[in-house]
């Protein structure tokens, strides 16, 4: 069973939830997309806390929708996970307990209007180079709720890119607010990819499965390439004094990340793990009536379909 999964990879062919897996894969898969679900879920955290203060009501609504999008990508995922025999429930217990692992950049504080075009412009961004090659994922389930997402994606992206464009364009104080938001969500952005591929434990299993269809470190360059021409032309400055452009390949080759900030923040020790942790767990325990009251309805449903 195991060489004909291996040779079904192969080929190139999609695997279903009903189809043989070793153990190893479907672990594998439970782990990356968890970790992605609940990333999407404390994702709505950041801008979430902005909805209220969004200078207009064009911009209010952009960002109440992104923030909904957001959602609705949590709830894809978990119910890809659930093809693979884990209940959603099982995963939020483990987000709201603390052991579970969400993505390191939403542990950072939106402090001001500028950090939701720096999420949108970056953080989206940088989501849709992953998430694109996700979509061509070895797992059914997994590819294509990827395929629904980047979609949305590049709507929060563009509306993200546009608050900063017109930043850029606006008072002095306003173009300092988004270089200031900028100066802050980069480094941050780039170490969304994960550790260097030298460091990074899955991505070999992954890589050979076609989980992942390309490494850390290459997805991470490839992002820096689409984002540093994206800066320069509404006026902003890549807070890197040493990247510089390859001259054969075009690459824009970044100065050395952080990677001890990285492993404070994906062990619970970011600026904002705890803030984040303490607040989906109250709005988990103030929905507690709305899952209740759905559970007596489906309840009360069920009986009267088989009566
Ligand atoms: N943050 O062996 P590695 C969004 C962990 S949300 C935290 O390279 P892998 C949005 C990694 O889990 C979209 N942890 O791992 C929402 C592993 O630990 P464990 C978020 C990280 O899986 C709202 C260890 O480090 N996107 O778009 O091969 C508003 C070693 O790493 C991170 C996804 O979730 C990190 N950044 O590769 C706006 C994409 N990086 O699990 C926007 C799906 C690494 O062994 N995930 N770790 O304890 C992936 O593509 C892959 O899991 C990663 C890591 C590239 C992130």
């Amino acid at each position: 069973m195991e060489a004909e999964f291996e040779a079904r990879i192969a080929r190139g062919d999609t695997i279903e939830p009903k189809d043989w897996m070793p153990e190893r894969y479907r672990k594998q898969l439970i782990r990356m997309m968890s970790q992605h679900a609940h990333s999407e879920v404390v994702g709505m955290l950041p801008e979430g806390n902005w909805i209220t203060r969004a200078p207009s009501l064009r911009r209010k609504l952009s960002l109440l929708a992104k923030v909904q999008d957001e959602a609705g990508h949590g709830l894809y995922i978990y119910c890809g996970t659930e093809t693979l025999g884990t209940s959603r429930e099982e995963l939020i217990d483990q987000l709201l307990a603390g052991t579970a692992k969400y993505s390191s950049i939403f542990n950072y504080p939106t402090l001001t209007w500028a950090d939701m075009g720096a999420i949108g412009w970056l953080v989206d961004g940088a989501a849709i180079v992953n998430q694109t090659m996700l979509a061509k994922a070895s797992y059914g389930p997994y590819a294509r709720a990827m395929i629904r997402i980047c979609k949305e994606e590049n709507f929060h992206k563009r509306q993200g890119y546009e608050i900063m464009a017109t930043l850029s364009a606006g008072t002095p104080a306003q173009q300092e607010m988004a270089q200031d938001a900028l100066n802050r969500w980069w480094w941050p952005s780039l170490m969304m990819f994960g550790p260097s591929d030298k460091d990074s434990p899955n991505s070999a299993e992954l890589l050979r499965w076609k989980v992942k269809q390309k490494g850390n470190d290459e997805l991470r360059q490839r992002f820096i390439n689409l984002t540093v021409p994206q800066a320069s032309a509404i006026g902003l400055t890549i807070p890197d004094p040493v990247m510089k452009q390859d001259e054969k390949t075009g690459d824009w080759i970044p100065g050395p990340i952080d990677w001890d900030e990285f492993h404070q923040v994906i062990t619970g020790n970011g600026p904002c793990n705890k803030e984040r942790l303490a607040a989906r767990n109250q709005a988990h325990a103030e929905g507690a009536w709305v899952r209740e009251a759905a559970a007596a309805y489906a309840a009360k449903h069920h009986q009267r379909t088989a009566a």
